[in-house]
C-alpha cells in the first residue's frame, strides 16, 4: 500500500505542483480549477477521469460550470501519498 508523505518528502512532493493547498483538518490537498467554459471543464474532467481508471486512484471532486474544484487523498492510507501528488500533476499538465 502506498504510505503516507511526510517530513521532506512531502514538502518535495508538493513543492512540485502548481496551485495545490493543504486541505484544513484533513490530510489531503486541493485545488480550484478554472476555465473558459463548461466545455473545457468537462473535457479537462474526462482527460482526468481516463488517468484516474489507469491508476486505480480518483479523486473527489465537484463541478458547477466551469469550475472544478478537486479534493485528493488516498482514501486506503488516510492521507496524501506518491498517488496524490501523480495524478495532481497529471492534472496540472491537463489543463
Ligand atoms: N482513490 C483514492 N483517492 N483513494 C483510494 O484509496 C482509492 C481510490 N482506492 N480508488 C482504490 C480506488 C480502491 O478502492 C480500489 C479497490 O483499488
Amino acid at each position: 500500500m502506498a504510505e503516507k508523505l511526510s517530513g521532506s518528502a512531502r514538502a518535495d512532493a508538493l513543492s512540485t505542483l502548481v496551485g495545490w493547498t493543504e486541505v484544513d483538518g484533513s490530510d489531503a490537498i486541493q485545488k480550484i480549477f478554472q476555465f473558459a467554459n463548461f466545455n473545457e471543464a468537462f473535457g479537462f474532467m474526462t482527460r482526468v477521469a481516463l488517468m484516474a481508471e489507469k491508476l486505480d486512484h480518483h479523486p473527489e471532486w465537484f463541478n458547477v460550470y466551469n469550475r472544478v474544484e478537486v479534493t485528493l487523498s488516498t482514501h486506503d492510507a488516510g492521507g496524501v501519498t506518491e498517488k496524490d501528488t501523480k495524478l495532481a500533476a497529471f492534472m496540472d499538465s491537463s489543463v
